[in-house]
């Protein structure tokens, strides 16, 4: 057959057809049966492209040919009044079941629905397609808060922790020789002055860099013994020996003037003292 064979040959597309071919011999006028020239019967299969692929088997079957179709449109011409019989059979019956088809606007829930070509008919089968997961929001991440400082460092003999209210004060008796060794931290006669705000804990950490034993310990300019429970070194007229280092603690319980003297005899008058003031508020300072 050619597509100058005469028009009105009934039988001829579905031999056509089964060739592979296109090229019917329509019912109407012309020699192609084509919806885009307008002319004759057809009918379209529309699967539409999923990003599954082909969710299942789509067959058309056109007297005794059965031909499968793919994803996309496929036109299928026919003879005006000749049968055509679509059926639809999902791949995977369980995840993308048969739904229905819709055939020139109707709904059929039939997996096979046979079309009598009047025209140009369209058909689509559908197939279940599972909605996808709403994603699970990813939890946004909340930028952790700049943490407070726990501790503020005033120099490498004075820190603090606010929160805590709590300072710690490191004592070097003795340091790098200052006053013969008669001195905290380098200084002597009052020139370290220490404050804390009252009922603050006083963590003193003290060692004794000096040749001879020495001890600290928080007193009234004239008293001899620790004006606060804990606030001294053990056996302070004995002294820490050449060395040694220890840590006491004690709550500058109330506002005043102190020092932190050297107990062992003479050495708080050779000038072995340091000032120490409780403050009624604010924050600890140190001052050389
Ligand atoms: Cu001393």
């Amino acid at each position: 057959m050619t597509r100058g064979a005469p028009i009105r040959l009934a039988a001829a597309p579905l031999s056509v057809l089964a060739a592979g071919g296109l090229l019917l011999v329509g019912c109407a006028r012309g020699p192609l049966n084509s919806p885009s020239e307008g002319v004759g019967c057809s009918v379209t299969v529309q699967i539409p492209a999923s990003s599954s692929g082909l969710l299942g088997t789509v067959e058309a079957r056109v007297g005794g040919t059965t031909r499968r179709l793919d994803l996309g449109t496929t036109t299928i011409p026919l003879s005006c009044g000749q049968q055509a019989t679509l059926t639809a059979e999902p791949t995977n019956p369980t995840t993308n079941p048969f739904v229905s088809w819709t055939v020139a606007g109707q709904t059929s829930v039939a997996s096979s629905v046979t079309v009598t070509a009047d025209g140009l008919i369209t058909a689509s089968p559908q197939f279940f397609v599972p909605p996808k997961p709403t994603p699970t929001p990813t939890p946004k991440v909340r930028p952790s808060p700049t943490p407070t400082p726990t501790s503020v460092t005033l120099d490498q003999w004075l820190s603090y922790d606010p929160a805590a209210r709590s300072a710690t004060l490191k004592l070097v008796a003795g340091y790098k020789g200052v006053n013969r060794g008669l001195s905290y931290d380098g200084y002597s006669n009052g020139q370290l002055a220490v404050s804390v705000p009252v009922g603050w804990t006083v963590v003193v950490d003290f060692s004794n860099a000096a040749t001879i034993n020495h001890s600290a310990v928080v007193v009234t300019p004239t008293g001899t013994s620790p004006v606060f429970p804990g606030a001294s070194s053990p056996d302070p007229t004995v002294g820490l020996n050449p060395g040694g280092s220890l840590t006491f603690s004690f709550v500058a319980s109330a506002v005043g003037s102190y020092r932190i003297a050297c107990l062992v005899p003479g050495h708080e008058g050779l000038g072995m003292w340091a000032s120490f003031t409780v403050t009624a508020g604010g924050v600890p300072t140190i001052h050389l």
